[in-house]
């Protein structure tokens, strides 16, 4: 590939714009990416083409982007090093999705367990939408010639889609894309329900009280913590015979930054009571700042749609470029 030598590496990831944020979405993914952010050249994007692949309340969506976004930057994505944007910002997008539709098979796209799953939700009408979602994925990763794409386990088979798209693609039309790699953190970083913590923690729970937003108040996460379902027995120990002792240590070790043996000792002779309101102190002390961040961002629309079209702008130079190169390849007149 061109200009590869001694250029920083490309990440691109996306995040669907489908309900708020919550504490296991900042462990398991926006704090890598957090991370990721001065070692590559960083591309985020707010997918909101894809969240319209399950039935999504206009107005909800509209409100849930921008409130995605607001959070995004409140936990640490920083405009100034990585580019966020909004996926349907950038066309270039839908227009790469529709070429790459033509080199994807039928088949490929009906292995897909997510499709297999969603659509086994959505019996009476299963939008076409749901089954090229893949294709859509694939677009986003290609378009930046990413080398890296940090997901969770549940996407190394669209991962591996994609990589197979753009193989195809690359044989008919050599040296158009660059092969991408999942980048999928290691276990452990799961944060499970708080009522029930055999269950990672979901958005889709039912059950508010399950469920810590990074967005909730100080008398929320009070409120939760001091209800979260625990074993019966006394000793703060971390072992799997005790998930919801286990769940909130591995909160407190988070939000605190001390290890599992030095929690276990802090509190070897204190009772879940006490242990409780310090996992609520402490979390309270970890996300205040954040949600403070996110309240000052959301206050200020102009400011975050004015940062998101910088984001598009940034974007768009890169996804046209390989747009054109990927029309002018297929025949397409690019004047
Ligand atoms: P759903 O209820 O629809 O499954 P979700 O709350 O699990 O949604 P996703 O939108 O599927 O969230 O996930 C966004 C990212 O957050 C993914 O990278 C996923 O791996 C991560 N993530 C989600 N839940 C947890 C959790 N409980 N612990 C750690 N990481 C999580
Ligand atoms: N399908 C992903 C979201 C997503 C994505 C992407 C992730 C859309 N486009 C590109 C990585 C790269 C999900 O549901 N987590």
């Amino acid at each position: 590939m061109e200009q590869k030598i001694g250029r920083r590496k490309i990440i691109l990831s996306g995040i669907q714009p489908s309900g708020k944020l919550h504490l296991g979405n900042l462990i398991g993914a926006i704090r890598n990416w957090v991370r990721l952010q001065d070692e590559y050249q960083c591309y985020f994007a707010i997918v909101d083409m894809h969240a319209i692949t399950v039935p999504t309340e206009p107005s909800k969506l509209k409100v849930q982007t921008l409130d995605l976004a607001a959070m995004l930057i409140a936990c640490g994505i920083d405009p100034n090093k990585s580019v966020l944007f909004i996926q349907s910002h950038v066309p270039e997008h839908a227009q790469l999705a529709w070429v790459l539709n033509c080199y994807t098979s039928m088949g490929e796209l009906n292995r897909m367990t997510q499709f297999k799953d969603k659509s086994a939700k959505q019996k009476d009408f299963i939008n076409v939408g749901l089954f090229t979602y893949p294709v859509l994925q694939a677009a986003d990763i290609l378009l930046y010639q990413a080398d890296l794409v940090p997901v969770g386990e549940d996407q190394k088979q669209h991962l591996e889609l994609s990589r197979n798209i753009a193989e195809r693609f690359n044989y008919y039309f050599p040296d158009t894309f660059n092969l991408p790699e999942p980048m999928i953190p290691e276990v452990g970083a799961r944060i499970m329900s708080l009522q029930d913590p055999t269950k990672k923690m979901s958005k889709s729970d039912e059950n508010e009280k399950s469920i810590i937003y990074i967005s909730d108040s100080e008398n929320e996460i009070k409120n939760k913590i001091k209800r979260a379902v625990t074993d019966s027995g006394a000793n703060v120990k971390y072992t799997d015979k005790k998930p919801g002792i286990k769940n909130l240590i591995a909160i407190y070790h988070i939000a605190t930054g001390l290890s599992i043996p030095e929690i276990e000792q802090k509190f070897a002779n204190k009772g879940y009571g006490e242990f409780k309101v310090a996992v609520a102190e402490a979390l309270v002390e970890y996300l205040t700042p954040i949600r403070n961040k996110y309240l000052e961002l959301k206050s200020n629309q102009k400011e975050l749609k004015s940062i998101l079209a910088s984001g598009a702008d940034a974007a768009r130079k890169v996804a046209n470029k390989t747009l054109r190169k990927v029309y002018k390849k297929i025949g397409f007149i690019v004047e």
